[in-house]
C-alpha cells in the first residue's frame, strides 16, 4: 500500500478513513496474506497525526478524529496479514506508531530521515496505547527515555535500540521489504497469526475495552487553552524553520 497524501502523508481523518477502508479490503481478501506499507511522497514516510486536525477544531471534531486514529491503530495491530513497513522517509509520531504497529520495519539509510514519539516536543502526551506499542517494540527503559524526552532517532540510532529491525540503502528499501515478506510468509498463517494474537491481545483489548474513556481524556486535553497554544507555538516553528 502507497500512502499518497501530499505534501507530507499527514494523518488526517480522510486519510485515516480511506487507509482504514483499503485495509479492511485487503484483510478481507483471503488471497492477501502480506503487506508492505510505504510513502509515494519523497522523503517522508508520514508526519503522523495531522495537526490541523487538532488545532482549533471543535471537540466533537476532535473525538471523531481521535477515533480514527484509534481504528487505525487497532486494525493494524491486530491484522491476520504479515505487516511490514518499508520506512523510506521520517516518521515522527503518528508516522513512527504506524510503522510500529508492523511485524517488521526496513528504513532507509539516510541521516536527514528520523523516526519517534516527539510527542512531548509538541507540548504534547502520547496517550497508554502509543506507550504500550513502544515498550512492546524496545523494551521499558528505553521506551520510557524516548517518550519522556520525544526522541527523534535517525535510521542507525532506531536500528541500535531496535525501533527498525534493518536499515538498507534508499533505493533497496522496496526490494528488502519483498524478501523479508517472503520469510514472514513461509510460516503457516494460521501459526502465525495465533501467535500475533497471544503477544498483541493484552495490548489491544486494554483499548478496546476503554475506547469511549479514550476520547473523553483527548478531547478534553487537546481542546484545553494550554494545549492549543503550544500546539500553535509549534505550527509556527514548523512554518519558520521551512522559511
Ligand atoms: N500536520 C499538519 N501539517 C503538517 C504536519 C503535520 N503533522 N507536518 C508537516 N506539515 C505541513 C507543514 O506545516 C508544511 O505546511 P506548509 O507547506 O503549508 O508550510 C508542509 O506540511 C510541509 O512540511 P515541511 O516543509 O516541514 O516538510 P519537510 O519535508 O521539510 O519535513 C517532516 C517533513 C520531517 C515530516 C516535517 O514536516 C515535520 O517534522 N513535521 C512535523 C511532524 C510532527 O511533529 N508530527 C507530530 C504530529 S502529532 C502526532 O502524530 C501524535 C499526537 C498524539 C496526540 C496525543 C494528544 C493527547
Amino acid at each position: 500500500m502507497y500512502m499518497q497524501s501530499p505534501p507530507v502523508n499527514s494523518l488526517s481523518l480522510d486519510f485515516l478513513t480511506e487507509f482504514c477502508i483499503n485495509l479492511e479490503k485487503l484483510e478481507m481478501d483471503k488471497s492477501c496474506r502480506g503487506l508492505i506499507v510505504t510513502s509515494s511522497q519523497p522523503k517522508v514516510f508520514s508526519a503522523g497525526l495531522d495537526i490541523m486536525e487538532m488545532y482549533g477544531k471543535s471537540p466533537e471534531h476532535c473525538g471523531e478524529f481521535w477515533r480514527a486514529v484509534q481504528e487505525m491503530w487497532l486494525k493494524m495491530y491486530s491484522s491476520n496479514m504479515a505487516t511490514i513497513a518499508a520506512i523510506n522517509g521520517s516518521s515522527p509520531a503518528g508516522g513512527c506508531l504506524m510503522s510500529m504497529t508492523c511485524d517488521y520495519r526496513i528504513m532507509a539509510d539516510n541521516p536527514r530521515y528520523s523516526i519517534g514519539l516527539n510527542e512531548t516536543q509538541l507540548g504534547i502526551v502520547a496517550p497508554f496505547w502509543f506507550k504500550d506499542t513502544i515498550i512492546n517494540t524496545v523494551g521499558h527503559r528505553t521506551a520510557e527515555m524516548a517518550l519522556e524526552l520525544g526522541l527523534l532517532f535517525s535510521p542507525s540510532e532506531a536500528l541500535k535500540i531496535g525501533l527498525v529491525d534493518q536499515v538498507v540503502p534508499e533505493d533497496q528499501v522496496l526490494t528488502t521489504a519483498t524478501q523479508a515478506m517472503t520469510k514472514w510468509l513461509a510460516v503457516p498463517d494460521h501459526a502465525r497469526q495465533i501467535t500475533k494474537s497471544l503477544m498483541r491481545k493484552p495490548t489491544l483489548d486494554k483499548l478496546t475495552s476503554s475506547r469511549e474513556a479514550d476520547i473523553q481524556n483527548f478531547v478534553s486535553f487537546i481542546t484545553k487553552d494550554s494545549i492549543q497554544k503550544s500546539l500553535r507555538v509549534y505550527l509556527e516553528m514548523l512554518k519558520k524553520r521551512k522559511g
